[in-house]
Parts: C-alpha cells; structure tokens; sequence
C-alpha cells in the first residue's frame, strides 16, 4: 500500500534505527497559542525533546502532505500562516485529497504518529466532554481516537473549560488507561488538581515504561494509555474560575460551536488573564514534552 506520509530527514532516521521517538500535534500551535510566542514554543519543545535524548516529530498537514517532523520552515508556517485549519481524524483524506493545509488535533496526531509507528505523544491538555454536553453532545474525538490506538500520551488532565467529571467517566468506558505521574490528584490542566483522584499513581519513566510493556503482554494496546502530568505552577483558582465563568457566558453569547468552541475559550483565558494562562499552558506542553522524552527513551 502507497503511503501518504512524508517523514523528515531526522524522523525517518531515529525510525530506521529504533530510536526514541515523541510526537507532538500541532493544533496547539496554530490554535492553542497566540502569536507570536506560538512558534517560539513549538520550537522550544522540539528542544527540550532533543535535550531529553529522543527525536520530536511535531505532525501537521501541508499542502495535501502528511509530515512526521516538520522543516522549521514547516512550523513557521503553521504557526504564521493563515490558511491553517484544525484538522480531526476525519478531515484527514479530505485536506490530502484536496491538496490543503491544516494542524492536527489530538485525534488526528495520534492516529497519524501510530500509523507511523510512533508510541509516545506530548500535549497540553486533552479534549473531552463539553459543560453542557448532555444537550449539546459535544464531546471531543480525542476520546473516541484514543479509544482505538497503540500510543502513551502525556498530558496535564483535560483542559479545564470541559466537564472533568463526565469525561473521566468516558476514559473508564472507553477502556483508555489513565496513571498520575507522581500523584493521585488529577490534574485539572490551568489548575494542579481537578478535585478528582487517580487511582494508579506512578513515579518515573522506568515505572511508565513497565506499564507499556505490560500492555502488550495483556492485550490492552488496543486503547491509549494516558499519564497525567499536573503543572507545577498553576494559575490562581479564583481568578481561573471567574475567567472561565466568562468565557462559558461569551461563547454561549456569540453562538460558537463544534470545533471552534475550545480555541475561543483557550483565546478568552489567555486575553483575559493577561498572560497568566499563556505562561502555565507554555510550562505544561514543556514539561509534557519532557517527560513524554523519558518515558520514549526508558521504553525503547
Ligand atoms: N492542549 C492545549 N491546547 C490546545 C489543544 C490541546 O494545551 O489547543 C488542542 C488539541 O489539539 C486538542 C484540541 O485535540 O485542542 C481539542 O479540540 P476539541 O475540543 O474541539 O476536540
Ligand atoms: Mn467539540
């Protein structure tokens, strides 16, 4: 079978010599993060990647073209460019059919870096079910995704905008593995703890790593696993909750929907909070991308 995925230099290298690899997504890049600190982070996450003993291949659609790793010319482009859109796995053959351009969202990176063989993957905070999401049915494809792949995704919880509660119910339906790293406290993304408590805490890559290997020895790879990573600094909790308070009312207000939903209140956060936000999202996909290093290096 023809494959439709263009690897870089340095990807298709560290693949052919069974080196560690993370993947990263690229929708935080063009949609999670404003400009100009956007680019600056996805480099520097592709830094610390690097600095961690594992190669980063940061996943995005350009031109029709599926990149695992991207030129720095590519991710200056995704993170500047204004034809990018936000691609879930179902946009995918439609964006390379008609030759366009997009970031790749949770579900479409994950789906993308398995294809390409690639088992651990760094974001920020995942999607999941929406406040209100028992009239609205909005419920991201992160979850369904991660219900079919063979990847470990380092994540800080699910961003706090969502229904924490209901989603974590979802993850235990789903069948998607969850550990804490470090704690028993899940993460509540902005937040350090979401009030909800993890049953499996674990206390390094070498012990994440046991976990993965055990999930192919008892047939559960078929699902994600996920290893939440809470922020060290978080946001304030009374100004996190007014901030959020908000944003529900505005986008509410305004009648956003579907996939614009969570860029608008990631955007609302960070305008609102005067950059608080901003600095605790930053330190959560650089600690994320850290870890998920680790975690590729102590597995392979
Ligand atoms: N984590 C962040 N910022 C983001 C995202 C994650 O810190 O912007 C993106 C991811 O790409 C995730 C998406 O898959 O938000 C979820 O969007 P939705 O709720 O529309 O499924
Ligand atoms: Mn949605």
């Amino acid at each position: 079978m023809k494959s439709a995925l263009v690897f870089s230099p340095e990807v298709a290298a560290a693949l052919a010599s069974n080196s560690p690899i993370v993947a990263l997504e690229s929708t935080i890049i063009s949609h999670g993060l404003p400009r100009p600190s956007n680019l600056n982070v996805a480099r520097e996450v592709e830094a610390i990647v690097r600095e961690h003993g594992a190669t980063p291949a940061t996943i995005a659609i350009l031109d029709g073209e599926v990149h695992i790793g991207l030129t720095d010319e590519q991710l200056v482009a995704i993170a500047n460019r204004d034809d990018i859109s936000k691609a879930s796995s179902r946009d995918l053959a439609i964006l390379v059919a008609s030759k366009k351009s997009a970031a790749t969202t949770v579900a479409a990176t994950a789906h993308l870096a398995a294809q390409a063989g690639i088992k651990v993957f760094a974001t920020g905070g995942l999607g999941g079910v929406h406040r209100g999401a028992i009239e609205s049915f909005d419920e991201s494809a992160d979850l369904t995704a991660l219900s079919t792949l063979d990847i470990t995704v380092v994540c800080a919880g699910f961003k706090s905008i969502l229904d924490v509660g209901a989603t974590l119910e979802r993850l235990e339906t789903l069948a998607i593995g969850l550990v804490g790293y470090q704690t028993n406290a899940f993460p509540g993304f902005y937040l350090t703890d979401s009030g909800f408590t993890i049953e499996h805490r674990v206390d390094s890559a070498a012990e994440i790593a046991a976990v993965i290997k055990a999930r192919e020895l008892v047939g559960t790879n078929n699902a994600a696993l996920l290893v939440a990573n809470p922020v060290m600094k978080e946001m304030n909790p009374a100004n996190h909750d007014q901030i959020l308070a908000t944003g529900l009312a505005k986008a509410e207000a305004a009648h956003i929907i579907g996939k614009d939903v969570t860029p608008f209140l990631l955007e609302h956060f960070h305008t609102t909070s005067h950059g608080e936000s901003l600095a605790v999202n930053i330190e959560i996909i650089k600690s994320n991308s850290a870890l998920a290093a680790d975690i590729a290096v102590a597995s392979n």
